[in-house]
């Protein structure tokens, strides 16, 4: 096991790469990377910070309704883990997804529309803020239930296993989830059954108002896995590089030696638990330290030190995702709702004797 970022978010941290490495021993530099990458990895998480910022807006606007969680300030870790996976693999989230569905390869245009329920979205508009699913790009959800996909994913990647495949299964949580009982008993089996699973835990210190400290008799997460001798590593979530280099050695190993491991990246949500929620718990001290720590406003930097983000690439690619993100919304609002008849279609329970389906305002006894 390896521990070298720091247990609080941003900083100097670097990536680790457990007991072995497949890519470089040292701490990743941007130096030895190509600018394109650089650019296309700072493009992304500017996506992502973009999106998230409009949805805010288009929640308080009653455009989107229901539960919704965003991922702002966990930008370098949703970008860094997402490249690590192959098209082929599988990605399990929970309900905190917007960003990774976008990373895995769904259009903005399906993410947004499905916030707004409407039928062009990626789960035709049933599903909403925490269930997008898309078997096309392999990200099977997006989950409401805390710990919910976990069993699933470790489900997929027995099914994987059983075939002979060679895909792997990456499976995201947040630290409060290290609690649940469905976490201990899937990272068992996957130990047990030396199933190709990657489990990384998010750990942004709070499970709503929660702290780690609080609810976890072992808050260094990644040893969590220890109880099931599964290799666990801690990464620096707020560093895209080190994020992209432990989680690609994890992947690829996962691929390669058939077994599960447990990565816990070191992030940081910059607002509340969901987008109705003030964070009254954080002192202003800590919301200053979140802004100090910006993942994205650190890698511009990076990236303009070095030379590699001129003035003039900077507001191409500013112009260039503000039109991506004006584009999904003006498409999500444009967009048809779903024809309340298809209710039922994408259900799984089968018509049972006695069990009508009712629609909405249908009268409750029929006649
Ligand atoms: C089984 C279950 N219990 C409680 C909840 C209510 N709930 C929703 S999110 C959440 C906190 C989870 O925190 P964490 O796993 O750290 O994920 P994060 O929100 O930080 O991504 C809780 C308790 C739920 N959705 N499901």
């Amino acid at each position: 096991m390896a521990d070298t970022a720091k247990p609080k978010g941003g900083g100097t941290a670097r990536s680790t790469g457990g007991r072995r490495r497949s890519r470089k021993d040292t701490a990743p530099n941007i130096a030895d990377e190509q600018p394109k990458t650089l650019l296309d990895y700072y493009r992304q998480m500017l996506l992502i910070r973009r999106f998230e910022e409009r949805t805010a807006q288009a929640y308080t606007q009653a455009r989107i309704g229901g539960y919704c969680h965003l991922n702002l300030g966990e930008e370098a870790t949703i970008v860094g883990l997402m490249t690590a996976l192959q098209e082929r693999d599988y990605l399990f989230t929970n309900y905190r997804e917007h960003g990774y569905a976008i990373g895995k390869g769904i259009s903005p245009r399906s993410v947004m529309a499905e916030l707004y329920g409407r039928s062009t979205g990626v789960s035709k508009g049933w599903g909403g803020s925490m269930h997008m699913f898309d078997t096309q790009t392999r990200m099977l959800g997006g989950y409401g239930i805390v710990g919910g996909q976990l069993p699933l994913a470790t489900g997929a990647a027995l099914a994987i296993s059983y075939r002979g495949g060679d895909e792997v299964v990456m499976c995201q949580m947040g630290d409060g989830t290290t609690n649940i009982g469905a976490f201990h008993e899937s990272l068992n089996i996957a130990a047990l059954w030396n199933l190709p699973i990657v489990f990384v835990v998010v750990n942004n210190f709070t499970g709503m108002g929660t702290t780690v400290e609080k609810s976890s008799a072992e808050p260094e997460l990644y040893k969590r896995g220890s109880s099931y001798r599964m290799e666990g590593v801690r990464v620096d979530g707020q560093d895209v590089l080190a994020v992209r280099d432990a989680a690609t050695d994890l992947v690829e190993r996962a691929r390669a030696e058939q077994k599960p491991f447990l990565l816990e990246a070191i992030s940081y949500r910059m607002k509340g638990h969901s987008v109705v929620d003030p964070a009254k718990y954080r002192t202003a001290e800590q919301a200053e330290e979140a802004k100090a720590n910006d993942p994205v406003l650190a890698f511009e930097r990076q990236l303009e030190e070095a030379g590699i983000l001129t003035e003039e690439i900077k507001q191409e690619i500013a112009d260039s995702v503000r039109d991506e993100v004006t584009d999904a919304a003006d498409f999500a609002e444009n967009s048809p709702h779903p024809e309340v008849s298809t209710l039922f279609d994408y259900t799984y329970a089968t018509p049972v004797p006695n069990e009508s389906r009712r629609m909405p305002a249908d009268p409750v006894f029929a006649e």
